[in-house]
C-alpha cells in the first residue's frame, strides 16, 4: 500500500562531474559577461558557479537569492544553479517567479532576507538572445556586488577547478509561488515586486505623487522589454495611479524585443524623439535590461546621469525617506564634478571610486555616503547595494511633485545655483584588443609629460591614471583611467571597458565647467567641442582605427 502521504524531502543522489579549468573565466566591472553561446557550453556556467562556491567556502547550510532579467537562457541557467545549490547542500534559495528578478530587487531581498548573498543573472543593458550576451555575478550578504577581494578569489577558482556537484532532478516549477523541495533544500519561489514595491513606499511620498498624476501630469516609462516591466506597472500604473499606458514596453522578453535595453538617448531614441515632441510628457524616464539604470527626461531636456545625480543630492532631503540629510555622496571617477559642487556647498563628504557599484559598498555599509552614482546612468543610495533604476524614477517624480516645479526649471536652477558641467561619453566599439590597448599604452607613457602643455580645451594641469585607496578596508584598485585635467575646469578620461563581449570598448569621457550663465544654455556640441577635439590629439582613436566617429555617444 503506497503511504497515505508521500514525504516531502526525497533523497537524491548528489553527483560529481568531472571538469578543468576554462580560460577567460574572469570577471569585469560587473561579473562574468559573454557570449549566450559560451554560457551554454556544457560545463561553463557549472564551473563558474563551481567556482563562486568555492570562493564563499562553500554553499553549505547557506541561503541565497536567485534571479535574473529574464534574458534568453535565464530560466536554464537558474535550474543549474538550483541544482548545483542543492548539491552543495545550502539551506533554502528564494527565487523570483518565472526567474525574475531585478538587480535592485534583488538585492534588496539579499538585505530583507539576511540571506548569505545571492546570484543575479543579466548582462544587463547588452542584448539578449542565442546569439547576444549573457551574464552573471555574486552578491554578498550586503546585497552588493562582490568586492574585488572575493572577486580576485572566484576568479583563482575557476584556474583550478577539477569538477562540479550536481543532482540529476527533473526542472523546478518557477511558475508557481511557494516552498519546493530540492534534495533537502527548500527552493522558495517568490513575487520579484512586492518587497521592492513596499520598500519604495517606505521612501517615497506616494500621496503626493500620486497627487502629482491627479493634477493632470503625465509621464512614460520605457521598460525597453526588460526585467522593470512588471515594477513600473505595479508601482506607477496601480499604487501611484498614473494612467494605463504609462508604462511602455512593459513585457520582459527573452530579447528585449531585438533592441539594447539601454536606456539612453541612442537605444531609447523613440523616447527621447517624443519628449522632443509637440505632446510631450512632462517627465519621461527608462531602464536597462536588469532594472539598475536609469535616463531622465523631461519636457523638451535630457538630463545627463551626471546632473541627475547632482540635482538629487541637492533635492532629495525634500523626500520622507532622505528627510534627515545625506551624510555625504559619491561618484565614480569618470562621473561629471556636478555633484562635487553640491557637496561643497552643503558641507557634506564626496568620495571618488573607480567604475562599478562594487566600490560604492563599503562607504554605505561604513554610513559614510547615502546616496553615489555613475555617469552611465546609474544612481542610488543606502536603500539597497546595487543602482536602482526605478527608485531614481521615483525619486525625482517626488522631487517634481514636491517642488511643483519642471524637470527644465529644476535643471536651470540648479546650474545657476553651482554652475554647468558639460558632459558627454564617446564610445568606440568592437575595436581590436591590440590596437586598444596600443592606444592606452601611448597615452599612459606620455603622462608625466603633460602638465604645462596647452590644447585647445586649456592648459593642462595633471594628468595621471587613477587609484582608488578604500578608505574603510584599505584596499587599493590601481589602473582604473586615464585622467586629464586642464586649467578651464575640462576634463578627459581614456578607459576600456570592462562588460563587453567583443574586442575592446574604449570609452572617453568628456567634461566641461562654466559658472557663466550666458553659457548655461549652449549645447553640449558646442560647450564640449574643444576638448573632444583635444581628445584626439592626446589619443589618436580615430586615425589608429580608421572609424570616423565614435559608435555610441551618450
Ligand atoms: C559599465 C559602466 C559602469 C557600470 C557597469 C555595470 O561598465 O561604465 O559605470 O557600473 O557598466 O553596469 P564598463 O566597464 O563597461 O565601463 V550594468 O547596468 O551593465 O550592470
Ligand atoms: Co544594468
Amino acid at each position: 500500500m503506497p503511504p497515505a502521504t508521500r514525504p516531502k524531502v526525497r533523497a537524491v543522489q548528489t553527483v560529481t562531474i568531472k571538469s578543468t579549468p576554462i580560460d577567460g573565466q574572469k570577471p569585469g566591472t560587473s561579473g562574468l559577461r559573454k557570449k549566450t553561446r559560451v554560457f551554454m557550453q556544457p560545463g561553463y556556467l557549472e564551473n563558474f558557479v563551481q567556482a563562486i562556491w568555492q570562493g564563499i567556502g562553500g554553499p553549505k547550510g547557506k541561503t541565497f537569492v536567485v534571479g535574473g532579467d529574464g534574458r534568453f537562457f535565464n530560466d536554464s541557467a537558474i535550474q543549474i544553479i538550483l541544482r548545483m545549490a542543492a548539491a552543495g547542500q545550502a539551506t533554502r534559495v528564494i527565487v523570483g517567479q518565472n526567474g525574475l528578478l531585478s538587480t535592485p530587487a534583488a538585492s534588496h531581498l539579499i538585505r530583507l532576507r539576511g540571506t548569505d548573498g545571492g546570484i543575479i543573472l543579466s548582462a544587463s543593458h547588452n542584448p539578449g538572445g542565442p546569439d547576444e550576451d549573457f551574464g552573471i555575478k555574486f552578491n554578498m550578504a550586503n546585497g552588493g556586488p562582490a568586492n574585488e577581494t572575493l572577486t580576485d578569489r572566484i576568479f583563482a577558482a575557476t584556474q583550478t577547478i577539477t569538477g562540479y556537484d550536481t543532482l540529476q532532478t527533473p526542472d523546478i516549477d518557477l511558475a508557481r509561488l511557494g516552498e519546493t523541495h530540492l534534495g533537502d533544500m527548500v527552493v522558495e519561489v517568490v513575487d520579484p515586486v512586492t518587497d521592492y514595491a513596499a520598500l519604495m513606499e517606505t521612501l517615497f511620498d506616494f500621496d503626493a505623487i500620486r497627487g502629482w498624476f491627479q493634477s493632470g501630469h503625465n509621464m512614460r516609462f520605457d521598460a525597453m522589454h526588460a526585467v522593470t516591466g512588471p515594477y513600473a506597472k505595479e508601482i506607477l500604473e496601480r499604487r501611484l495611479g498614473a494612467p494605463k499606458g504609462t508604462v511602455l514596453n512593459a513585457t520582459p522578453l527573452p530579447d528585449f524585443g531585438g533592441g539594447h535595453p539601454d536606456p539612453n538617448p541612442i537605444w531609447a531614441k523613440p523616447l527621447v524623439d517624443m519628449v522632443m515632441g509637440a505632446d510631450a510628457p512632462d517627465f519621461a524616464a527608462a531602464s536597462d535590461g536588469d532594472g539598475d539604470r536609469n535616463m531622465i527626461l523631461g519636457r523638451g531636456v535630457y538630463v545627463t546621469p551626471s546632473d541627475s545625480l547632482a540635482v538629487l543630492a541637492a533635492n532629495a532631503h525634500l523626500t520622507p525617506g532622505y528627510a534627515a540629510g545625506l551624510v555625504g555622496v559619491a561618484r565614480s571617477m569618470p562621473t561629471s564634478g556636478a555633484v562635487d559642487r553640491v557637496a561643497k556647498a552643503r558641507g557634506m563628504a564626496c568620495f571618488e571610486t573607480p567604475t562599478g557599484w562594487k566600490f560604492f559598498g563599503n562607504l554605505l555599509d561604513d554610513r559614510r555616503i547615502t546616496l553615489c552614482g555613475e555617469e552611465s546612468a546609474g544612481t542610488g543610495s543606502n536603500h539597497v547595494r546595487e543602482k536602482d533604476g526605478l527608485w531614481a524614477v521615483l525619486l525625482w517624480l517626488n522631487i517634481l511633485a514636491t517642488t511643483g516645479q519642471s524637470v527644465t526649471t529644476l535643471l536651470a536652477d540648479h546650474w545657476r545655483a553651482f554652475g554647468r558641467n558639460f558632459y558627454s561619453r564617446h564610445d568606440y566599439e568592437a575595436v581590436d584588443s591590440d590596437t586598444a590597448t596600443d592606444l592606452m599604452n601611448g597615452l599612459r607613457a606620455k603622462l608625466a609629460t603633460l602638465p604645462g602643455q596647452s590644447l585647445s580645451a586649456g592648459q593642462i594641469v595633471d594628468a595621471d591614471e587613477f587609484a582608488y585607496d578604500d578608505p574603510v578596508d584599505g584596499s587599493r584598485s590601481a589602473g582604473q583611467g586615464l585622467r586629464v585635467m586642464f586649467d578651464t575646469g575640462a576634463r578627459l578620461v581614456f578607459r576600456l571597458s570592462g562588460t563587453g563581449t567583443e574586442g575592446a570598448t574604449i570609452r572617453v569621457y568628456l567634461e566641461a565647467f562654466t559658472d557663466d550663465p550666458a553659457r548655461f544654455g549652449d549645447t553640449p556640441e558646442t560647450a564640449l567641442s574643444a576638448i573632444i577635439d583635444s581628445a584626439e590629439t592626446l589619443m589618436p582613436i580615430k586615425s589608429a582605427t580608421g572609424r570616423k566617429g565614435p559608435d555610441v555617444t551618450t
